[in-house]
């Protein structure tokens, strides 16, 4: 421990030192797997350098691994605009599409030499990281691939992510952030345990944990990173080769997966991708493919980009795995708006790596185009490893003892007859009250974008309901600790943290209420928009279907379901019980300030290709400066702003003499300043 007499310079020294060998023995450990020292040791140097920090905190360097964990929840995800694009990939499902790949490739290439860099394809999320002078600066999600969220708490938490590099370079890298299965069962364990909902895949997982708030619980979900490009560096030219800044990579700090191939015949490559389709199962994350990438960066440079992906790299996906199975029988749930879904019931199988016994089938017209009957043996497959789908019937199976199936014509929770709109394929229950529909209504209220209350799983909910504690959102919050206490598995601990959960949830900015309310056709972005707009409940309660679609993307649709959700009284008596409960019901975050700025009050629509600005930028200009964004072109629209090959928006624009502005024609409507 630290003396307590050692005087400050020599304690300063001393972290300085303790920090840099941390630093270095998590690369050795995590980098280069191949550590110097114990795990022992490497946390008795841990606790030194913890000691001298509590005695000096104003020794804390931004690089200390003691400083991996940020206490403060973020109040949000500020935009990070990415200054070379982050590219996705184009897709090859079979040997074909790679032969016509390679095809592509060598005829650029000419007579010059091919050779392809094989990576594993992680199934995660692509992040972008910048360090300056070797400390990292900023990390980011990959977003639209121009503009990403800024979760640099986030990634610093884990131990993928070097706080410094093994050389003080600047330099901007790429890789993949993902959960390992191993965590992933351990996170999905403790949920379960929690009442919360399950992930559905390690990749839904990590994404879950990156968006938090609170990186004191990324920090427990044992997020893994590996590093698969450089897309920047300031101190050095890029290295001539794919292979090459892999190496690179991998010397000054980051983690780059080592299971990787130099290749250059397809039918070898074809060989390798098949090889790993059978026994991806064996590593220990999800990889949901092989990404094959020309590995000289000149003939990478030669055969450019598309809009969206590099020509010089292509991912072959493993197919959807299908298997056949019975299908025992069909069952209702009742959806949240009351839509009645139809739901196979099968003979557990298991299907890229999980145990699936229900899947959607989505509505009546299709179990009939597909003419899926009840005893039919079904093939399932997981497109995408993410949902399970029912393909077909093996109709060559059938035994004459199956049956068609017809959809109720009553609700099956409160027997109310089910109504289908004229232009809709969903049957519904129109019965406000009906116990299915609320206990969706409370799933989706306390869910993460809505009012996002931790604790509140489906089985917790049903148990309220069961218990005749809730019978509407409001009643959420007049629960009482001896109520809950009452509940099985429910301790003192539990009940704090639920009570806690939903008392801090009135805190929460108008846009998640809305959301939370449930109003057919409002989605999290309307409900921003409409927050944005209004800045109180009470004046969107108010307004009008003129003044809703003043708000960018609120349509005709939209405007209709808001006005008669608010027409309803017991909708209006909802909202005034939750104000009597103090949840707050006016926006709380930042109104872009519609005041100042050249455009204010101006709506825009975009279109076609700007000159070297993506649309986003553009968008986030238009915004810098008060005005406003929509997706489609209406008489409300003030200017669309038109690129290069600009499509249907712009004919729509003329037939409604909207004034179209080229880009420059915008920066000319803008303060000199900018
Ligand atoms: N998921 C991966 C991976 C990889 C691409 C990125 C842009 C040009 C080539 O393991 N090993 N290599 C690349 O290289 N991309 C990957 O994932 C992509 C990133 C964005 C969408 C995919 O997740």
């Amino acid at each position: 421990m630290v003396p307590v007499d050692m005087p400050k310079e020599a304690a300063r020294a001393r972290a300085a030192e303790l920090s840099r060998a941390l630093n270095y023995h998590s690369y050795r450990y995590y980098v280069l797997d191949d550590p110097e020292i114990s795990d022992a040791e490497y946390d008795t140097l841990l606790r030194e350098l913890q000691a001298i920090e509590d005695r000096y905190p104003d020794l804390i360097t931004a690089d200390s691994p003691t400083q991996r964990v940020g206490a403060t929840p973020a109040a949000g995800f500020t935009s990070v605009t990415h200054a070379i694009p982050m590219f996705s990939l184009a897709n090859a499902f079979n040997a074909g599409d790679l032969r016509e790949f390679d095809q592509r490739v060598r005829a650029v290439a000419g007579n010059a030499a091919v050779q392809y860099v094989l990576e594993l394809k992680m199934d995660g999320l692509a992040v972008s990281l910048q360090y300056v002078n070797g400390l990292l600066t900023t990390g980011a999600t990959r977003g639209d691939g121009t503009v990403g969220e800024d979760i640099t708490t986030n990634l610093r938490t884990s131990r993928g992510v070097p706080l410094r590099l093994q050389e003080p370079y600047t330099l901007t890298v790429r890789g993949e952030a993902y959960m390992s299965k191993a965590a992933f069962a351990r996170l999905n364990a403790e949920r379960e345990e929690a009442g919360q909902p399950l992930f559905a895949n390690p990749r839904n997982a990590a994404a879950g944990s990156l968006r938090q708030l609170d990186p004191r619980v990324t920090a427990n979900r044992g997020l893994d990173m590996f590093f698969y490009g450089l897309a920047a560096i300031a101190e050095r030219p890029l290295p001539p080769t794919q292979e090459e800044s892999l190496n690179f990579l991998r010397q000054v700090g980051f983690r780059v997966n080592q299971e990787r191939v130099l290749l250059s015949d397809i039918e070898a490559i074809i060989e390798y991708c098949q090889a790993w389709h059978d026994k991806r199962h064996e590593l220990p994350y999800d990889i949901d493919g092989i990404v094959i990438k020309v590995n000289d960066v000149a003939l990478q440079e030669q055969l450019g980009y598309t809009a969206k992906s590099p020509r010089w790299a292509i991912a072959y996906k493993f197919p959807a795995e299908q298997v056949q199975t019975k299908l025992l029988d069909i069952v209702i749930s009742v959806g949240r708006t009351g839509t009645l879904n139809p739901n196979a019931v099968l003979e557990p199988v298991t299907v890229a790596g999980s145990v699936v016994s229900r899947a959607s089938l989505h509505n009546a017209d299709l179990i009939a185009a597909k003419d899926i009957r009840i005893g039919d043996t079904v093939v399932v497959q997981k497109a995408g490893d993410i949902i399970p789908e029912v393909v077909a019937p093996v109709v060559a199976l059938r035994t004459g003892e199956e049956q068609v199936y017809a959809m109720p014509t009553v609700c099956p929770e409160c027997q109310t007859p089910a109504v289908r709109e004229p232009q809709e394929v969903a049957w519904r229950c129109p019965n406000a009250s009906c116990p299915a529909v609320l206990r969706e209504g409370l799933i989706h209220f306390v869910s993460r974008d809505a009012m996002d209350i931790e604790g509140l799983g489906p089985a917790m909910i049903s148990a309220l309901l069961d218990a005749d504690l809730v019978h509407d959102v409001a009643d959420l919050y007049a629960l009482q600790p001896d109520q809950l206490l009452a509940l099985e598995r429910v301790g003192e601990k539990t009940a704090g943290n639920l009570l806690a959960a939903i008392a801090k949830s009135k805190q929460n900015s108008l846009e998640r209420l809305i959301f939370a309310l449930g109003i057919r056709h409002v989605g999290a972005k309307g409900a921003l928009g409409l927050a944005q707009h209004f800045g109180s409940l009470e004046q969107l309660l108010a307004a009008g279907a003129d003044e809703l679609q003043q708000v960018p993307d609120v349509g005709t649709k939209m405007a209709a379901s808001i006005i008669s959700y608010f027409a309803t009284t017991a909708n209006q008596q909802l909202i005034a019980k939750l104000q009597a409960a103090g949840v707050n019901q006016r926006y709380l975050g930042t109104k872009p300030d519609a005041g100042a700025g050249a455009l204010s009050g101006q709506i825009f629509v975009i279109t076609g290709t700007l000159p070297g600005v993506s649309r986003d930028q553009a968008k986030l200009l238009i915004e810098q400066h008060g005005g406003q964004v929509a997706s489609a072109v209406s008489k409300k629209t003030n200017y669309l702003l038109a690129g290069e090959k600009a499509g249907s928006k712009l004919t729509k624009a003329q037939e409604l003499g909207v004034p179209v502005l080229s880009w420059d024609e915008l920066l000319a409507l803008l303060p000199d300043s900018e």
